[in-house]
């Protein structure tokens, strides 16, 4: 059995390492150099590969070497070939991290205090419990369920915006389309952690932001696709926002004149909130080898009615 990977390639020799520890009986190619093509079987990709049926007519599975699956396009994979995201507890639990230090941030006036920092200003603010304190997250899904769940402990009031209903402890699933703005109007710090998908493009615009309380807070840590990034710095401007906390950008890297660098109401990481684990995405490709074996579904596999 063939694995090629073809994603980053500084990561290589890591992705290496790990197989030959944890599978050492796939043949694990780097590429270029992929030998046969008819013997490859799976590949790891982060970027679309032209002509991939035509180059490895054999494939069986792609593996997303992260959670999103926006950038290929499904519809040129056959049936027959599974589109697999490696998305697993690790790498869910750092994206969690994360999640908790920007609704923290937001939740404890950070930009403000940053600003008065600048002007040698001591302006202590209300403090407000976190109890008083709303956070949504839209898109309940693995990564969204394990955000909410290391919220959860800080005592803010939680709700999810998800397409589907799911179960959200202590807390409020809001459903489709028709109760999107009802979620919003309630979200004091909004975390966006959505899949990109054509419905969800351009979601965080003007109309949806001005739903959001005055003052509110922003984390997006999904794509930057999801955000009219005009009408994001008009709310922030305009004070409808008080905060945002980006980790992802329509363009990345953010180009050097983005005014989103010097906003002081941004905080701005370069693409970092999360990324593939590498032993526990092995654990995947090789529990799905098994699968395959015993003729059981696939583990993370996408499901191209949604896109996710
Ligand atoms: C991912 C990402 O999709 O890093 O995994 O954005």
């Amino acid at each position: 059995m063939c694995i090629l990977y073809m994603a980053e390639p500084g990561s290589a020799a890591e992705w290496r390492q790990v197989f030959s520890q944890q599978a050492p009986e796939l043949d694990f190619r780097l590429w270029p150099d992929a030998g046969n093509p008819d013997e490859v079987q799976y590949i790891i990709a982060w970027e679309p590969i032209p002509d991939l049926m035509q180059r490895f007519p054999n494939l069986k599975a792609l593996y997303s070497a992260g959670a999103g699956v926006d950038q290929f396009d499904l519809s040129q994979l056959p049936e027959h070939v599974s589109m697999v995201r490696l998305i697993e507890t690790s790498m869910a639990d750092i994206m969690a991290e994360y999640v908790v230090f920007s609704v923290l941030a937001l939740h404890r006036d950070i930009f403000d205090y940053q600003i008065s920092q600048r002007e040698r200003c001591w302006t202590p603010l209300p403090i407000v419990p976190a109890s008083e304190r709303r956070v949504g997250i839209m898109g309940a899904g693995n990564l969204g369920l394990v955000a909410l769940d290391r919220l959860r402990p800080f005592g803010f009031q939680l709700s999810a915006w998800n397409r589907s209903y799911k179960e959200v402890p202590d807390g409020r699933c809001y459903v489709g389309r028709e109760e999107l703005y009802d979620f919003l109007e309630q979200c004091d710090i909004l975390v966006n952690l959505l899949p990109l998908t054509p419905e969800t493009q351009g979601i965080l615009n003007a109309a949806t932001l001005n739903r959001l309380p005055q003052g509110a807070g922003l984390v997006n840590v999904a794509r930057g696709a999801h955000v009219a990034e005009e009408d994001l710095l008009q709310a922030l401007d305009g004070g409808r926002l008080g905060g945002a906390v980006l980790d992802v950008f329509d363009q990345e890297p953010l180009s050097p004149d983005h005014p989103f660098w010097c906003h002081p109401r941004v905080l701005v990481t370069p693409h970092i909130a999360s990324n593939v684990q590498v032993k526990g995405a092995v654990a995947v490709i090789t529990a799905n080898v098994e699968r395959e074996q015993r003729g059981l579904p696939l583990l993370n596999v996408v499901d191209r009615s949604k896109g996710y």
